[in-house]
């Protein structure tokens, strides 16, 4: 713990404005109502226990899915304060609840880094909730305060004594204002690892009292690093081979602002960068990773210089040659952030370039003296690098050369559409001909394009880029969707302003082969063609499990509550005589006519809409896949819940 930094008193917090704002205009605080916005109820909460910790008073914050449905969350913090406010004639408890930004950063004393994006204060957490209870643990005794949609309904009230400090949340989201009140095991636990590899030493833990195991014990997971960001980058790159020892470490303070870097190296071809303020992710970046990047390349393009190493391999390099199989996580934490664009993903704040690039140069500068064999090894991967972009450039203006040459034609498995507006177009990526010729019956040729996709595509997270133009589907996938990639300043661009089909479904088995397909696709989208996933142009089509029949009768089910239901359904009294139950394995079982009513038919189909929720979760799950290591991938596939399922 660090020193005491003098005490923050009730005098301290100011009121500014009240909390009807907040109902009535929900997505203006917390971004949604949908489960988003719900989790963000709780990010909220914990933020301010995180801001104890990083002002130096809080080891332990726990997050408990209480049994009704509501969310507690416990810290050992200095506790809420509870004495009088002054100017409100009121307990500062009763203010930081009620009373909208009535935070703590108040004076300059206060060094609130936590917050930013979130930041909106505990009380919007109570004035979106049916229900809060407050329990502070300060001064000697134990406090409690509650409140219903932002009110209080009991006094600040002593009901008990205590020694200890500490701060106890805990609230029933309002159902008038949520879609959904179901709090995700896998979102908090995924939110809390990052966390306690954001701030080492923090112990944070996770109990679910909703569902117990068969002996009789809730799920629970603690979430601790003392390694920190060097940590973070090693569970990133888990299924990756490492090009050196261990991951370089920066950790720096100048201008009040903090720095703290890991990065690695491995002998994959993909950058995995991510960056995060004051424990926020920053999905666009900003001046933080400006900075890192802009040291990355001074430092390493120095050392190639003057080592002659450059020089002797007649090589043009870019900015992204030097980030090739670079995994690494950027941290900063500022004072006053200032969040950009349209989702507020990006740092603005400008002199953060200069503090961050800085503090990586220096810190790199030292550990490339000091370890100069693996200095040489990252060298030569850049020379690798750049020769083999060189090499792709080539290759994708080959096969975009040869697409104009031959009048821009489509690839002759595709079963093109007649529409040509792309708004209604959609186009099935069908997993094998015979599949793909049952859909091309199936379809409405109006506006369903067909393109047949020979077994299993390339698997690109192993592949170099060159490589990748040169196989025949993904060529064929280019050139059916009219998308191109195109380089600005060394950087790869996918152009999709002449995507010819607004929804492009991927259509496979549904077993596990089906599932391998659809995720070596999905890695070629995530990888090469993010923007379509970005704007939402990319589905997964959910074919129907079974088929349950009896007589004339019979109804498609997509899984086993579905099944059972049907099987029930026909179940007269006791007799469940004449039912048939067809399971599907894979799309050549059903006919035409059934691919279209069950899985193509706008009107009865499911399609499972592919999103990037959380960039470097999918990252991980994408490298775990299709990366190194065998054994995390078959788990994934069958546990593959990572997309939610939409009606279209
Ligand atoms: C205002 C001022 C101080 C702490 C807090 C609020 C505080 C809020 C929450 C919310 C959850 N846990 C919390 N812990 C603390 C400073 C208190 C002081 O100076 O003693």
């Amino acid at each position: 713990m660090s020193e005491q930094k003098g005490t923050y008193g009730a005098e301290n917090i100011q009121a500014l404005e009240g909390l009807e704002a907040v109902r009535k205009r929900p997505g203006m605080y917390i971004g949604s109502t949908d489960v988003k916005g719900l989790h963000h109820l709780v990010w909220e909460v914990i933020d301010n226990s995180i801001d104890e910790h990083l002002a130096g008073y809080c080891t332990h914050i726990e997050v408990v899915v209480n049994k009704d449905g509501s969310l507690t969350v416990v810290d050992n913090g200095r506790g809420i304060p509870v004495g009088m406010h002054e100017k409100l004639q009121k307990s500062a408890l009763e203010v930081v609840m009620t009373i909208l930004h009535a935070g703590g950063k108040f004076d300059h004393d206060t060094y609130k880094v936590s917050g930013g994006l979130h930041g909106v204060g505990i009380s919007c957490v109570n004035a979106l909730s049916q229900k809060v209870r407050a329990e502070v643990r300060r001064e000697g005794k134990i406090w409690r305060q509650e409140y219903e949609r932002g009110k209080p309904t009991t006094a600040v009230d002593a009901i008990g004594e205590s020694k200890e400090t500490g701060t106890i949340i805990t609230f029933w989201p309002d159902p008038e204002i949520f879609e959904t009140l179901e709090f995700k095991y896998e979102t908090l636990a995924n939110r809390l690892r990052e966390l306690s590899y954001l701030n080492s030493g923090l112990y944070l833990n996770l109990r679910d009292d909703r569902e117990l195991d068969e002996n009789g014990n809730p799920k629970q997971e603690t979430f601790f690093s003392e390694g920190g960001l060097r940590e973070f980058v090693k569970f990133l790159d888990e299924s990756r081979t490492p090009l050196i020892d261990r991951p370089i470490y920066v950790k720096a303070k100048e201008d009040n602002v903090e720095v703290e870097v890991a990065l690695q190296y491995n002998t994959g071809y993909q950058e995995h960068l991510f960056s995060f303020v004051n424990n926020i992710s920053t999905r666009d970046g900003g001046t933080h990773e400006a900075g890192f990047k802009r040291a990355i390349t001074r430092i390493f393009k120095k050392y190639g210089d003057d080592s002659g190493l450059f020089t002797k391999a007649k090589v043009q390099l870019s900015g992204e040659d030097y980030r090739e199989g670079l995994t690494a996580v950027v941290s900063v934490k500022v004072p006053e952030p200032q969040f950009k664009g349209q989702t507020k993903g990006e740092l603005g704040n400008s002199e953060v370039v200069g503090i961050v690039s800085q503090c990586v140069g220096d810190a790199l500068a030292i550990y490339l003296e000091e370890n100069p064999s693996d200095a040489k090894k990252i060298v030569e991967k850049v020379i690798i690098a750049a020769r083999a972009r060189d090499a792709a450039r080539k290759a994708r203006e080959l096969v975009q050369r040869k697409n104009i040459l031959t009048g821009g034609g489509l690839p002759g498995k595709l079963a093109d559409c007649s529409s040509r507006d792309p708004k209604q177009c959609e186009i099935y990526l069908v997993e094998g001909d015979s599949a793909g010729g049952t859909a091309k019956q199936g379809r409405d040729r109006n506006f369903q394009a067909i393109l047949p996709l020979r077994g299993k595509i390339l698997n690109v997270e192993k592949a170099m880029e060159h490589r990748i133009y040169d196989n025949e589907e993904i060529k064929n996938m280019f050139t059916a969707l009219g998308v191109s990639i195109e380089e600005k300043e060394g950087a790869r661009i996918l152009n999709i302003d002449k995507l010819r089909y607004h929804k492009i479904v991927i259509m496979c088995d549904a077993d596990i082969d089906g599932s391998h397909i659809v995720t070596l696709i999905l890695t070629f989208f995530f990888r090469y063609m993010r923007p379509l996933i970005e704007n939402g142009h990319v589905f997964i089509a959910a074919p129907p499990l079974y088929r349950v029949s009896k007589g004339t009768q019979f109804q498609y089910c997509w899984n086993e509550i579905d099944r059972q239901a049907a099987v029930d359904g026909y179940t007269v009294g006791e007799k469940a005589a004449n039912i048939k139950v067809q399971r599907y394995k894979g799309l050549g079982e059903m006919n035409a006519e059934q691919l279209w009513e069950t899985t193509m038919d706008p009107d009865n189909r499911v399609f499972r809409k592919v999103g990037i929720d959380d960039a470097h979760e999918a990252d991980r799950y994408f490298s775990m896949l299709m990366g190194d290591e065998v054994p995390p991938r078959r788990a994934f596939i069958e546990a593959n819940a990572k997309y939610a399922r939409v009606d279209v």
